[in-house]
């Protein structure tokens, strides 16, 4: 039949061709898209006994229309992250129960019942004590496996091959990784923001860093990535007396660096924190950062001994690490400057009232600047957080 796209009154004749849903079962379908790329739609049964989510990719990026094509077979990418995801960390993603890639659409878990973690903690909420815990567990978990450490040469080759996502990095090596720094049509800010765009553009150091950060994300294969690992990606809530931490939408995954999910994920902490102080909000967020850190290291020193290539020693372990903590440091500061001054910006900031929002933006791109350019003397979370303090004391 070919790729359609569908519509919500489609939905239900979808799940039940798919063998997702009885035929004689009633479904109520609402639509809930929400990213920047995707379509979304919840299907449910009227007495609440059963939902599901259908995840449609678009030949276009959503927000943007047929203006912006974009190839749906990224919803493949997503469909294979999720596969190596869900065979060394299953408890931290939705469960799949379907991919059609014809159409481009995902069938999985209904997760309505948690939360987007943006969502809560631009509601004030705090981080709860396992998300970044969790987080840096994930990103140990996934690398590890798809990397030389956790897979055989000859599959992972294999790996690397299938996942080349030839648009999608090319959008991160734009919109992230390149435009903020020139004069581009994507980019806009807070006009009191444009003193310190003008000098972004002109901050030579800066551009040669980011293009030092951007060519890595080219060209280092390290291991399968999320690829957009902020926290619009990640849903919390509790479920049986448990804290639930889900990762989802990795339709970006591609073999790349690992200190951009772990860049990515902090850059997103960082700018929530600056709305918090912002607000003059307690909480937890300046803790953050450290526990993700943390918890990557451990686990992924845990995983050390299972290596399948024993010529990789501890003291190539510590020198692998020191060098994901450094490319981490530096991701954070270019998904930071992006987030203010580039395209897709963060409600975290936007919703701020304007007399809050500017010295938020001002001090938050400047802390993206600073991780970017000095992230080799950055050598530890205290290292950030000191910094942090200093500016705001200025
Ligand atoms: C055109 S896509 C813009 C952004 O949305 C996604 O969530 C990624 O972060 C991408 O950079
Ligand atoms: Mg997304």
């Amino acid at each position: 039949m070919g790729y359609r796209i569908l519509e919500t009154d489609d939905i239900p004749g979808y799940l039940r061709e798919r063998g997702h849903w009885d035929a004689t079962c009633d479904i109520a379908v609402r639509e809930v898209s929400d990213g920047n790329m995707n379509r979304v739609f919840l299907a449910a049964a009227p007495d609440g006994s059963r939902s599901l989510a259908v995840k449609q990719a678009l030949p276009w990026v959503r927000v943007a229309g047929p203006s912006w094509p974009m190839n749906p077979d990224r919803a493949d990418a997503e469909a294979r992250a999720y596969a190596q995801v869900a065979r060394v960390a299953p408890d931290k993603i939705p469960a799949i129960h379907g991919y059609d890639p014809e159409n481009h659409a995902l069938v999985m878990e209904d997760m309505s019942d948690l939360e987007v973690l943006r969502t809560l903690l631009n509601d004030g909420a705090s981080y709860g004590p396992d998300t970044s815990r969790r987080i840096g567990e994930f990103v140990a978990q996934l690398s590890f496996a798809t990397s030389d450490f956790g897979m055989a040469s000859a599959e992972r080759k294999a790996l690397i091959a299938a996942s080349v996502s030839p648009e999608l990095c090319k959008i991160t090596e734009d919109v992230v990784l390149s435009e903020p720094y020139i004069e581009h049509e994507h980019n806009h800010w807070h006009p009191e923001l444009d003193d310190l765009a003008a000098e972004f553009r002109a901050d030579t150091r800066l551009r040669t860093e980011v293009a030092d950060l951007r060519h890595t994300f080219m060209t280092s294969g390290q291991a399968l990535l999320h690829g957009d690992l902020h926290t619009g990606s990640i849903m919390v809530g509790r479920r049986d007396d448990a804290d639930v931490v889900r990762v989802f939408d990795p339709e970006f995954s591609f073999v790349g660096p690992i200190g951009y999910d772990l860049g990515l994920y902090w850059a997103n902490v960082l700018v929530s924190e600056a709305r918090a102080h912002a607000l003059g909000a307690g909480g937890d967020h300046a803790a953050q950062l450290r526990l993700s850190w943390e918890a990557f290291e451990a686990e992924f020193r845990r995983l050390w001994p299972s290596r399948v290539d024993t010529f990789f020693d501890e003291a190539y372990l510590d020198r692998f690490l020191d060098r994901v903590w450094t490319e981490s440091v530096g991701f954070a500061g270019t998904e930071i400057i992006r987030r203010i001054i580039g395209f897709a910006h963060l409600t975290d900031l936007t919703t701020l009232p304007d007399p809050l929002q500017v010295p938020a933006s001002r001090q938050t791109l400047l802390l993206g600047r600073e991780l970017v350019v000095h992230r080799a003397e950055l050598g530890d979370p205290e290292a950030i957080r000191t910094w942090i303090e200093s500016i705001r004391a200025c």
